[in-house]
């Protein structure tokens, strides 16, 4: 009997151990400060960012910044106070960094920019950064509506994400750009419409109001979800999305093959959610091995179409 409690007391004590040596040694603790949840594509960013940080048992703590930069600057100070082994940043606006990723390099705490870029004096502020390329991602959006349209004149609306946030900024700047190739394409109204589809319901609304009756023959919106709100307004005025209204978006999410695959919208060009899944495995090779990172890891920009919409619907329905 008391062999047998010394031998349980033992292998309590065992695991214990093992344990502790296991969170001293190799568990990482990462803090993301992650934008808010203004996108389907930002959900699926965040949730894809938990089951990748479970696949390699890191612990990853997550704080919603509700869209505020402030907010943002607040969970980064207490992530250095909490002594975490990284931080991923996915900044809502691309400046005003310089302050608190000082503090972060300071306490000696890696930091890695996910999905937007900032702007910055001192590039060594940042260990490394995972995002697309989103001035091209707005090129790709120009040359398909080029072609779309084939010479014919054509009206665009542009949708615009957050004000100050790199993506919106190029976003618009790849897009303006190849439109300047194109005499017949003419950008009449443009909005931020801070890349929800509430506020881009109301947006493109106000704009079919204020354009001549018919005359809007192309929405770009720099977000999916944005487009959605736009559809929505394009249908409540008795157009027809897709048709009447030509869409070109960005992002790839469920909802928009969904609309292509309901002939309701034109064009997507996809962005992958995943961004958490190769920067844990930069900072998990460079403290196991001390490898040095990329600057930057960029991801694809694909253009899809209605063609294929129905299978990529079914293959994104659930991982998002
Ligand atoms: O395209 C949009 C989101 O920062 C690239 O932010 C990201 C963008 C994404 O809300 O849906």
């Amino acid at each position: 009997m008391r062999g047998i409690r010394v031998l349980g007391v033992a292998l309590l004590l065992g695991a214990a151990l093992s344990a502790c040596g296991k969170k001293g040694s190799d568990a990482l603790t990462i803090g993301f400060s992650q934008v808010g949840s203004e996108s389907g594509w930002r959900a699926a960013e965040t949730r894809m960012a938990k089951t990748a940080a479970e696949q390699r048992g890191v612990t990853l703590k997550i704080s919603d910044a509700q869209q505020k930069q402030e907010n943002q600057i607040k969970a980064i100070r207490s992530f250095i106070a909490q002594g975490v082994d990284g931080i991923f940043l996915a900044p809502v606006v691309s400046t005003g960094w310089d302050q608190v990723l000082g503090e972060a390099r300071d306490a000696k705490i890696p930091v890695i920019l996910l999905d937007r870029a900032i702007e910055t004096s001192d590039p060594d502020l940042v260990f490394s950064a995972v995002r697309s390329d989103t001035v091209l991602e707005g090129k790709v959006a120009g040359d398909w509506l080029i072609k779309e349209v084939a010479g014919k004149p054509c009206n665009v609306v542009e949708l615009q994400g957050t004000v100050g946030s790199s993506p919106a900024i190029n976003r618009r700047k790849g897009f303006v750009d190849t439109l300047g190739t194109a005499p017949n394409l003419k950008i009449v109204r443009t909005q931020s419409a801070d890349f929800t589809r509430s506020k881009a319901k109301e947006v493109m609304e106000s704009f079919i109001k204020a354009e001549p009756a018919g005359s809007i023959c192309a929405v770009y919106a720099h977000n999916d979800d944005m487009m959605i709100g736009a559809i929505q307004a394009i249908k409540e005025a008795g157009l027809k999305p897709g048709k009447d209204v030509l869409t070109i978006s960005i992002d790839g999410v469920p909802d928009i093959f969904k609309a292509m695959e309901d002939g309701e919208a034109n064009a997507t060009v996809e962005l992958t959610p995943d961004m958490a899944g190769p920067a844990l495995d930069l900072l998990v090779d460079y403290k196991k091995n001390g490898t040095q990172p990329p600057k930057l890891v960029q991801t694809k920009s694909t253009l899809f179409l209605p063609d294929t919409a129905a299978q990529e619907y079914q293959k994104r329905k659930d991982i998002y």
